[in-house]
């Protein structure tokens, strides 16, 4: 008989449904339950479990001793532990913007919590086209709470450095400090790069030595500047979604970090979807529709950001000189540099690094799919090069526009196509 008291093991289903009937107390005794492992993620393996005769259901997510990825990546399975502890947080942060936790069993390495099957995963929706008038507002609700009120703006100071210390999570910071501010703008071993994109990788960022040194100008700051307990992973596979609702899920990078690493995530992740809707949606009038949603929801989000940002900073401040004439808005614009430097690293990882995004590698036309990453990478280096300059939701906008507006496809392209 399986014992989940003795020791770690990596469950199967079947484990998954046992779990739940000796371990938990949330079905009836006469559940008939079935099991189906749903993880897409890299790293973790997410059971959901449902009881047949009822419909309830839950989800049982398991951190297992290396990531899915790669087994190259050995990591901790605290990460798990963080990822409980967190949401349980960020819940009285954002209140209904994350799931709820139900259990961590520190044993299992796994946590238990509410399922969202009711929602879908907004990089999945997003690739469908779909719209969400509320995002906007919803994830700037959640970004300005957890960002702002972890912060030593509002926080009391020893406080936060308790916080510091129970989120110091370095496997999965390496994980970022590598995959994301230096492996991409190298030609390193671990990289995965779509072949018709390579030369433009090369004489466009491997050979700027310029933007080298702003990377690792931006490293440092990821490192050494705990500003504010982040999600740490932000992306739209991080974001469950309804028309009606946005649940924040999967904080297990989370750390004290820089504020901007999350809402620059946020835009990037956009702009892959625009890239994917610019590629593959063939009737002029949808993509352009389609595209100028996705462009005002990335101006919304910013400038609602900055604005919710001041208003919680007059409303929550106790920081004895955050009261400073000047101050919030020098703290902010430090913030939205960051951002934008953010969503440079983001877009250029994601095309050269070895997590690639579903938006870019499944545009189907190899022309069409090598031109989006072009563009990523090419506004990717503008957003890091010109952070100092970007600072409104207009900015952002303008600058993908512009290198879309260089690349234009070629004559020899719209023959191919
Ligand atoms: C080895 S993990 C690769 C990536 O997956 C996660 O979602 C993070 O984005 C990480 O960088
Ligand atoms: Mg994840």
């Amino acid at each position: 008989m399986i014992d989940f008291k003795s020791g770690y093991f990596t469950m199967k289903e079947e484990d998954a449904i046992l779990y739940a009937e000796t371990m938990l107390n949330f079905f009836d005794a006469g559940a008939e339950l079935s099991c189906k492992e749903i993880g897409d993620g890299n790293l973790n393996y997410v059971f959901r479990v449902v009881d047949n005769n009822t419909g309830k259901s839950i989800i049982i997510k398991q951190a297992g001793p290396v990531a899915r990825i790669s087994d190259e990546f050995k990591l901790s399975t605290d990460r798990n532990r963080i990822e409980y502890e967190i949401l349980k947080l960020q819940n009285d942060l954002a209140p209904g913007l994350v799931p709820k936790v139900y259990k961590y069993d520190p044993i299992m390495s796994c946590c238990v919590m509410e399922d969202l099957s009711d929602h879908v995963i907004m990089r999945k929706a997003l690739m469908a086209y779909n719209q969400f008038p509320r995002f906007a507002e919803d994830i700037t609700t959640f970004m300005v709470n957890t960002l702002l009120l972890t912060s030593d703006v509002v926080m009391g100071h020893k406080e936060k450095k308790e916080l510091v210390k129970s989120f110091i999570n370095p496997e999965l910071c390496e994980i970022t400090e590598d995959l994301v501010y230096t492996e991409p703008f190298i030609d390193h071993p671990r990289n995965d790069v779509f072949p018709p994109t390579k030369a433009f990788a090369e004489t466009a960022l491997w050979s700027d030595k310029n933007l080298l040194l702003e990377t690792a100008k931006l490293k440092f700051e990821f490192m050494q500047n705990a500003q504010s307990l982040l999600h740490g992973d932000l992306h739209t596979g991080s974001i469950f979604i309804r028309e009606d609702a946005t649940k924040v899920i999967d904080p297990e990078f989370a750390f004290y970090g820089p504020a901007g690493y999350d809402v620059g995530n946020v835009i990037a992740n956009l702009i892959f979807a625009y890239m994917h809707a610019d590629a593959t949606i063939s009737e002029a009038g949808k993509k352009e529709e389609y595209k100028a949603w996705l462009t005002a929801t990335i101006v919304e989000i910013i400038d609602l950001f900055k604005r919710k940002f001041l208003e919680a900073w007059q409303e929550k401040a106790t920081e004895a000189v955050s009261r400073y004439t000047g101050f919030d808005s020098f703290y902010l614009e430090g913030i939205i540099r960051d951002t934008s430097a953010v969503t440079g690293l983001e877009l250029c990882r994601r095309v050269l690094g070895i997590a690639h995004v579903k938006d870019i590698t499944a545009i189907p036309d190899e022309n069409k799919r090598a031109r989006a990453e072009k563009i990523c990478l090419a506004a990717g280096k503008r957003f890091i090069l010109e952070r100092a300059d970007i600072q409104a939701g207009a900015d952002f906008v303008r600058v993908l526009q512009e290198v879309e507006a260089m690349l234009w496809p070629s004559v020899f392209d719209h023959f191919n196509n």
